[in-house]
């Protein structure tokens, strides 16, 4: 009888025990690494660490079997039960001056045919790069929303610009990607989708700002997303128009 979670775990191990020996790794290097994953669990950092490594591949297989619009990586900082928003997500009073954007489009099936009643959960960081519900104490209700689509399958929603977004560093996943990797620890700005619909397959998505300069050095290895919004404004609001076509359950 097979067992997918043995085969899977004897695998990981044999990959790992290969990057040991190819390396020649010395107890002392094999302690100072686990004791990181100790202080990484310590600072809650797990599903931050993970994310960081392996959500990416982990939707690279989803897309090898999806139709329609490809998945993008969740990241850690999905909140459930955010709040149901009509014209705008909630803004903190000290972020009202920051440039705005509106976010809009449609969703439909793979014949085009529009999706009325989807809904899209949308989150994104604030302008410090937190994210509400997570960190410091900002309460989930802002920068977050579910909205949903019209009988024509189209939605819009406005919110205050996104930028290049840093993960949280001054923890042990920072440490290792700044100080021991000397890489960094950057994200493209980007705006976080979660669309349900009856009878479609979840798309979990991101959308990203046409230029960015970490689209292509993301530390979380994104890899981009077929949304890449190009420079457009109304008036001085930034127009982020992604359409998304679901793939039928
Ligand atoms: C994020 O905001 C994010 O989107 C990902 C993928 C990882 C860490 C933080
Ligand atoms: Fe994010």
């Amino acid at each position: 009888m097979s067992n997918r979670t043995k085969d899977i775990t004897l695998d990981i191990v044999e990959a790992v025990r290969d990057v040991l020996r190819r390396h020649e790794v010395t107890f002392d290097e094999y302690r100072a690494g686990f004791q990181h994953l100790a202080k990484t669990q310590g600072a809650g950092e797990i599903p931050l660490l993970i994310d960081v490594f392996f959500n990416s591949t982990i939707v690279e297989i989803e897309n090898e079997k999806r139709r329609g619009s490809h998945a993008c990586i969740q990241g850690p900082y999905f909140v459930q039960n955010a709040p149901n928003v009509a014209e705008t997500l909630a803004i903190r009073d000290q972020d009202a001056g920051h440039p705005k954007m509106v976010m809009r489009g449609k969703v439909t099936g793979l014949n085009g045919q529009p999706v009325a009643g989807a809904v899209i959960d949308v989150w994104h960081a604030t302008p410090d790069g937190k994210y509400s519900g997570i960190h410091d104490n900002i309460p989930p209700q802002y920068y977050r929303g579910k909205i949903t689509t019209a009988a024509d399958g189209s939605y819009e929603c406005r919110s205050i610009l996104p930028v290049p977004y840093q993960i949280p560093n001054a923890g042990p996943t920072g440490e290792l990607l700044e100080t021991y990797m000397q890489w960094h620890s950057w994200r493209p700005a980007h705006i976080h989708y979660w669309i349900h619909a009856d009878g479609m397959r979840d798309l979990i998505s991101q959308a990203y700002f046409e230029g960015d300069q970490y689209i292509d050095d993301d530390c979380c290895n994104g890899g981009g997303s077929e949304f890449m919004v190009p420079e457009v404004y109304e008036g001085d609001v930034r127009v982020m128009e992604v359409n998304f076509t679901l793939d039928p359950r």
